[in-house]
């Protein structure tokens, strides 16, 4: 079994919270390294895109969150190995990355910038994505491929689980359920699911 060290911030969240499921159901060991931000600012010149997570497979770097999510998806289970249906996940994958980078562009931003930035992600490229999400879920029914849990649920899950916390000020906690409402029964059927109520209770 090769070694492996996931490399991302301290968060139960983000970029490599699927990946870590996916080790989990797996039933494989890996090292979770988890970074407190200035010791990411001082890493951060060595990364090869200057960004995290980054996936070390016996000391060999990769990047990119969604080919570590089909990486280990597949060890795990977890995606399909009908090509339609891995299709579907990789939209569902490719478009939480799409979204996620629109919503990173308001992190830095404070006070009225921020209320009017947050306002516009808030109906325009959230309200686009989260209908088009919860579209792609009229598709696949319970699921977003193959009629069962895959690394795109996990990865969706996130962002529902993100925008309906609370924590992104000046996003209303009630978009999600007004705009795609499919994906607010979607968040409750994978935070119920086995693999991702094991990963947590092991995480205690
Ligand atoms: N396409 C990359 C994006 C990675 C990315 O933007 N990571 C963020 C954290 S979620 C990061 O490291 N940001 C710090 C920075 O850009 O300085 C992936 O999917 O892994």
């Amino acid at each position: 079994m090769p070694h492996y060290k996931l490399t991302y911030f301290d968060l139960d969240g983000g970029r490599a919270e699927p990946v870590r499921i996916a080790f989990h159901a797996a039933g494989i060991e890996f090292e979770d390294v988890r970074l407190p931000f200035p010791a990411f600012m001082e890493m951060r010149g060595n990364l090869r895109f200057r960004c995290v997570p980054v996936l070390e497979i016996d000391g060999i770097a990769v990047t990119q969150s969604n080919a570590m999510c089909r990486y280990v998806g597949k060890l795990a289970g977890l995606y399909p190995e009908n090509p339609v249906e891995a299709l579907y996940c990789d939209e569902a994958l490719g478009a939480i990355e799409d979204v996620l980078h629109h919503i990173v562009a308001t992190l830095g931003m404070k006070d009225d910038e921020l209320k009017v930035a947050r306002q516009k992600l808030a109906e325009g490229w959230l309200t686009i994505y989260l209908k088009g999400l919860n579209e792609m879920l009229e598709r696949g029914g319970d699921y977003f491929a193959d009629g069962r849990l895959t690394v795109a649920d996990l990865k969706v899950f996130g962002l529902t689980k993100w925008l309906l916390s609370g924590d992104l000020d000046h996003i209303p906690t009630d978009l999600v359920g007004n705009v795609a409402p499919r994906l607010v029964e979607h968040a409750s059927r994978v935070s119920a699911d086995p693999v991702v109520t094991g990963y947590y209770s092991d995480r205690k």
